[in-house]
């Protein structure tokens, strides 16, 4: 009777165990996803919170003209083209406060065109 019970229990706790892992992994995907969106001269949101260390996909639109988007600390280097999604993945190393800036010439406001990461 006994070797009945743990024959059953104990293969029921492990599928239990593992089913419940794809469930947090998709949540943490969702989470990860950024939507940013450039307009001449300045992007919304105009500040994003970061983990440090955890991969984040940014998604870029403009809503205008090209834009760029570029923060050498944090690696990211992109360019934003009307019309369509820039999807960049980064991962930032370090915590601190970082700004990024439009790097490709969007007119008279686009010299101080630029954003905040925090990351935390
Ligand atoms: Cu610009």
């Amino acid at each position: 009777m006994n070797k009945f019970r743990s024959a059953f229990v104990v293969p029921a706790l492990v599928v239990m165990a593992f089913s419940s892992l794809p469930r947090v992994q998709a949540q943490d995907a969702a989470a990860q996803e950024v939507r940013i969106v450039a307009k001449k001269f300045q992007y919304t949101p105009s500040e994003v919170h970061l983990k440090k260390g955890q991969a984040v996909t940014l998604i870029l639109t403009s809503e205008d003209t090209a834009h760029g988007l570029k923060c050498k600390d944090l690696n990211l280097e992109a360019l934003i083209s009307p019309g369509q999604e820039t999807k960049v993945t980064i991962t930032p190393e370090t915590a601190g406060t970082f700004t990024a800036y439009c790097n490709k010439f969007c007119g008279s406001g686009h010299f101080g065109m630029k954003m905040k990461f925090v990351v935390e």
